[in-house]
């Protein structure tokens, strides 16, 4: 035991847990434990944005690029408000949310106390997997316990801590070093196993379907795949799980060409969007078998075979299973090769898309990483960027919010200082968070930022062209010069007025960017894009 803040005992948590980053701004409510932070700056290096909710998306892009930890820390009320679009786009990663509170003494009262917010450990708890608020110092080791527990066991998923300013600051005797609580282990049953290799025995043409959940089973998968002459398709967080290169490794384009012969799904770690929502009409439904970690999210699309387990340890079970006496069919690598060949193909009609993908993953090494944006380029990047290893695209999932791409990516240049990092943006997402050049300046953090300028919210004003008689509303926008304001930021920056000049360019930044950030805009015509919705929503339009 020793005496220290409850701000010192949350930070030596942190160390002990090995967070290397956090990312946050100070204010009155979290004074003492920014200071405590300040104590350890050898060991857990500050990250400050220039707007909340840049701390909660660097987080996101953090957690989500490595599948580790990613912590940010705000002021109550406002502070946690603004972070909230971030924490619901957290909701398949490892984040942690330290928030501050009003004095304890203030706590309900309604009173109206600085940054006071009604039931903000209510807001968080909606907004996260667990949340509890520390009452007390001596309370510490013992929610920060379980905050570390609920985050690295079970589904990944957001959690949040909230304190009180008075008790950030109140010592108390503290146990250090506290011990890991045990957690659930989620192996698989042996009956659904059994029942699992039965429908795998009578299918003529499964298909896999890999999501977020399954990033840590890739080897696993890719043998089942080959054992059982699967494609393995992934839609956004299961991309590079079988890597595109793969003749089984299908992204949601190619995988819909074969779904219709689909007799048997097997899900693993994925919510099924593609089948639920995205490609039903006409189709008749196969027969599933779902392997998933949260036995809440079991229960929302059922199966003939539902698996609560690990997908490493379901995926393995299920191979020693059928490895005993199942009888191989034929190669399908031929035909694979071809669906997919003749996809690549189809899809060559989304430009000018297209074109800039193929720049980019030609310049892209391939250990580098893609964050994409709700935008033209970041629609198409879905199904036309190869990703070869899981956490290389980086996606804001369902949320599907407009704006989270540039602050993500500057987490994940942070978790991957060493990787080529490019940051797709449209013209309107990239206005959500610009200021966040600032922050990649001071901390010299290498994004490269691509703006594809259309002078609109492209995708809202073809909508409308589309849907409603051509009636534009407030979907046409005026631009700054973002050349001339990235260069007011201090950062390299330039405009690519052809496909030569964009790969020059891009080939450019990747050198330019080992000392800090750099800004590519390349202007598009307005309106002049293909829709890449037949590919994402083959069965009828929208998000
Ligand atoms: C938070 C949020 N607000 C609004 C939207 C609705 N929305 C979807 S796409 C879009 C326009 C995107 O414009 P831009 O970033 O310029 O990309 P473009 O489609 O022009 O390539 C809007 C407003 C959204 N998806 N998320
Ligand atoms: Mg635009």
């Amino acid at each position: 035991m020793k005496e220290m803040t409850c701000s010192e005992a949350i930070v030596q948590a942190l160390v002990e847990q090995g967070i290397g980053t956090i990312f946050g701004i100070p204010g009155a409510q979290t004074y003492p434990f920014f200071d405590a932070l300040s104590k350890y700056e050898d060991q857990i290096k500050l990250v400050v944005p220039r707007h909340e909710q840049g701390a909660g998306y660097m987080a996101y892009g953090y957690a989500n690029s490595t599948g580790k930890i990613g912590v940010y820390c705000a002021v109550p009320g406002p502070g946690v408000l603004n972070t909230t679009a971030a924490l619901c786009t957290a909701h398949n990663t490892r984040v942690l949310c330290i928030a501050g509170q009003v004095p304890s003494a203030y706590l309900g009262v309604g009173h109206g106390m600085l940054h006071e917010l009604a039931d903000q450990l209510g807001i968080l708890r909606r907004l996260t997997k667990w949340s509890d608020r520390i009452n007390h110092a001596a309370e510490t080791p013992a929610i920060m316990a379980n905050a570390f527990k609920h985050l690295t066991s079970g589904r990944a998923q957001p959690v949040a801590i909230e304190v009180p300013m008075d008790i950030l600051a109140e010592t108390a005797p503290i146990q250090v070093n506290f011990p890991a609580l045990p957690s659930a282990a989620y192996a698989p049953r042996e009956s659904a196993i059994a029942q699992a290799v039965t429908l795998l025995r009578e299918a003529k043409h499964p298909m896999i379907m890999v999501g977020s959940g399954a990033t840590h089973a890739g080897s696993e998968i890719e043998t089942l795949a080959k054992l059982i002459q699967a494609p393995v398709v992934s839609f956004r967080g299961g991309r590079g799980i079988v890597s595109d290169e793969s003749p089984y490794g299908f992204n949601c384009a190619a995988g819909y060409k074969l779904y219709k012969d689909v007799d048997l799904t097997i899900g693993i770690g994925s919510r099924l969007e593609l089948p639920a929502f995205r490609w039903q009409e006409g189709v008749a439904p196969s027969k599933l078998i779902r392997i998933d970690i949260d036995p809440t999210q079991i229960v929302r699309l059922r199966a003939e075979v539902p698996i609560v387990a690990d997908s490493k340890l379901a995926t393995s079970a299920l191979l020693k299973a059928l490895q005993k006496d199942f009888v191989q069919p034929p190669s399908r690598e031929e035909e694979f090769k071809q669906i997919k060949a003749d996809s690549w193909q189809d899809i060559q009609k989304v430009q000018p898309q297209m074109s800039y993908l193929k720049i980019m993953r030609d310049v892209l090494p391939d250990d580098g990483l893609v964050v994409e944006e709700i935008s033209q380029v970041g629609f198409t990047s879905w199904f036309g960027f190869p990703v070869f290893k899981p956490h290389q695209l980086i996606t804001c999932g369902y949320q599907a919010n407009l704006g989270h791409g540039f602050q993500t990516s500057i987490g994940v240049k942070v978790a991957n200082p060493d990787k080529v990092v490019f940051s797709i943006a449209g013209d309107g997402g990239v206005m959500f968070g610009i200021q966040e050049l600032a922050t990649a300046m001071q901390f010299k953090i290498g994004v490269i930022l691509l703006i594809f300028n259309n002078n609109a919210y492209g995708n809202v004003r073809r909508d409308q062209i589309n849907f409603y008689d051509g009636n534009i509303v407030g979907s046409e926008l005026v631009n700054p010069d973002f050349v001339k304001l990235a260069e007011s930021f201090g950062a390299t920056a330039y405009r690519s007025n052809s496909y030569d000049e964009f790969r020059a360019h891009l080939e450019q930044a990747v050198i330019d960017s080992t000392s800090g950030p750099v800004v590519i805009e390349i202007p598009c015509e307005r309106g002049s894009e293909a829709s890449a919705w037949e590919f994402l929503q083959p069965a009828g339009y929208g998000q």
